[in-house]
């Protein structure tokens, strides 16, 4: 069924405990950790528990949720007094975008300058 957990993905371990995450932030439909592999000062990830393959596809079965990720980037960018000075939210979609992980999650990137456009 749409948006159940699947057996084979990193992130659904995660929400499950059963991968480790520096978590920042939870609510009831989101986790929020840190980018084991910063690419700038303050590099969060903020995930759906439920599993959607990309942010278009939560959006479109869960729009709700899809919002809930966004308020909690905000969030974190607020907690990480990166909203000050600018941050970026990023959902990479497709191999070929850099997306390598097929759980939709949001990037959200400070604390350093950010470049337009991105690479
Ligand atoms: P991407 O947009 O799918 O490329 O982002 C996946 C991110 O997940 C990437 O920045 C990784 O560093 C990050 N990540 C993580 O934080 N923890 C993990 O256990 C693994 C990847 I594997």
């Amino acid at each position: 069924m749409a948006g159940e957990a699947q057996a084979d993905c990193l992130f659904c371990k995660i929400v499950a405990g059963e991968v480790p995450a520096t978590v920042v932030r939870e609510t009831a439909t989101t986790v929020a950790f840190r980018d084991i592999n910063p690419q700038a000062p303050s590099h969060v990830l903020v995930i759906p528990k439920a599993h959607y393959p990309d942010a278009a596809s939560l959006a479109a079965a869960e729009p709700v949720i899809a919002a809930d990720v966004l308020r909690e980037a905000g969030e974190i960018a607020q907690e990480d007094k990166v909203d000050g000075t600018g941050y970026r939210i990023v959902f990479n979609t497709g191999a070929g975008a850099g997306q390598t992980v097929f759980h939709a999650h949001a990037h959200v990137l400070g604390g350093r300058g950010l470049n337009w456009p991105p690479g």
